[in-house]
């Protein structure tokens, strides 16, 4: 029996030729205008995505890879001794566009059963930052509020209580997941009432006393607050909380895009990446040995972690802020560590223009954000996207009570097939 994996190593090339061939053929090609009502509108009929399993026709309905649900119906094999589309079936036929066999269908049952004892890390699961955020729903304001039936216009006083309680409670929750995972049996010190939000995180991670750090911490969070709205996380809490998630729901959500490499984990990957080229040039390194390092990283098929970004053209002016605050503070420009993130500043450019992929061969804020964290005494770089994300929660909850207060609909833009648009552009 051929399996789901063997089946997609079959057709993946022909989707990725189809793929190529359209990006060289149409690239340029118009196929709709973006209006006024798409932006304010949910992105409601919007053609911006590729989505090639299924197609949702007004009328019709859907089709998944051509077929209507009374085809499905007809060809995808069910349970044994039942009659219904079972999920085993269905998702071959959206991986792979092709209808599995009854004996392919009970293969993939098969290899479900046995892969879906759970396994014991997730006792750990309290201790996973995006899920405590999402546990805390359990008190939403607005949810209780919903269920009593409450009006539209009353939406965002609701929202605007859960987020305040949201954006209070994050110091606490992420120091929590500080010192269980890295100082376990230490207790948090109470909340000082006179401390400032960030003043009081750094205080509960145990750095109270740590002043650089603590500024330091408090203009990282402020910048990183906010990033207009189509960045990963942002975009995430806002789609979900418009179908009326509440704010815990939400932002929870957007946590999960954020813990991305791309996105905000690519601050770790930032510090991992320099210390590893430290380790191998030692702390004295001339820029032609960066330059070579670069190439290594990029010849070895790898991103250059803090550099590029999805819509900046220039070097990011949160990387400039942060460079300003390090050349300020003598102890920071003595770092051997703050001293190699300059340098790969001076020749990164340089190299990725001549590799000539990149849109943006400049640094994004995550070329240095976790580098003086690290040299501040917060060495553990695993938990900096942590940090990351108590800061985005301004932002993404900003945009969630203004999204309730404007009334703004579900998001729901327009896909289309790769068949689809190919239509549209001949
Ligand atoms: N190093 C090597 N190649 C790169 C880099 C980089 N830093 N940035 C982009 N490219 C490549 C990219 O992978 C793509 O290659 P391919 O055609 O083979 O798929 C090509 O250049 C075109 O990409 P762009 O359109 O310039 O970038 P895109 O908008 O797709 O992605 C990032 C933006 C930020 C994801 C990308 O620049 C990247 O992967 N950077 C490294 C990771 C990083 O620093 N992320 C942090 C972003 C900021 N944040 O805080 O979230
Ligand atoms: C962000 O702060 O979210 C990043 O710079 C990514 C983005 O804006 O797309």
């Amino acid at each position: 029996v051929t399996s789901l994996k063997e089946t997609l190593q079959e057709v993946i090339p022909a989707k990725q030729e189809q793929l190529k061939k359209l990006k060289a053929e149409h690239s340029q090609s118009v196929v709709g205008d973006i209006k006024v009502e798409n932006i304010i509108g949910g992105m409601r009929g919007l053609k911006a995505m590729l989505w090639d399993a299924s197609v949702l026709d007004p009328n019709e309905g859907i089709r998944f890879h051509g077929l209507s649900i009374p085809d499905c119906q007809k060809v995808l094999p069910p349970a044994p001794g039942g009659k219904e589309i079972i999920a085993e079936s269905m998702l071959w036929l959206l991986l792979t566009g092709q209808v599995p066999s009854e004996a392919q269908t009970r293969q993939l049952s098969r290899e479900f059963a046995e892969k879906g004892d759970l396994p014991p890390f997730l006792e750990k699961l309290v201790d996973s930052w995006a899920w405590a955020v999402a546990a805390l729903n359990h008190e939403s304001l607005f949810q209780a509020a919903y269920e009593k039936g409450i009006k539209k216009s009353e939406y965002w006083t609701y929202t605007l209580d859960d987020c305040i309680n949201l954006i209070a409670r994050l110091p606490a929750l992420a120091a929590r997941i500080y010192r269980n995972v890295y100082k376990p049996g230490t207790a948090l010190p109470p909340l000082n009432k006179d401390l400032d939000l960030i003043g009081n995180y750094s205080a509960l991670l145990g750095f109270g006393d740590n002043h650089n750090l603590t500024e330091y911490l408090r203009l990282y969070i402020a910048l990183h607050g906010d990033h207009e709205g189509g960045n990963a996380s942002a975009h995430t809490a806002h789609l979900v909380g418009s179908t009326l998630s509440d704010p815990y729901l939400s932002y929870s959500a957007a946590l999960f895009a954020l813990a991305g490499p791309l996105h905000g984990l690519a601050n770790q990957e930032v510090l991992r990446w320099q210390m590893a080229m430290q380790a191998e040039l030692g702390t004295e390194v001339t820029h032609d040995q960066i330059k070579e390092y670069l190439w290594k990283t990029l010849k070895g098929g790898q991103v250059v972690p803090g550099y590029g970004h999805g819509v900046l053209r220039n070097p990011d002016p949160r990387f400039i802020a942060l460079q300003e605050f390090c050349d300020a503070r003598p102890e920071l420009l003595e770092s051997s560590m703050i001293q190699l993130v300059k340098k790969t500043y001076e020749v990164a450019p340089g190299v990725l223009k001549e590799h000539g992929k990149t849109k943006n061969p400049f640094p994004n804020v995550d070329a240095t954000s976790g580098c003086v964290l690290h040299h501040y005494g917060l060495t553990e770089f695993k938990y900096y996207t942590v940090i990351f994300g108590v800061s985005r929660a301004l932002g993404a909850l900003t945009q969630l009570v203004w999204a309730r207060a404007l009334g703004l609909p579900l998001e729901r833009p327009k896909s289309l097939s790769l068949d689809a648009i190919e239509k549209l552009v001949k």
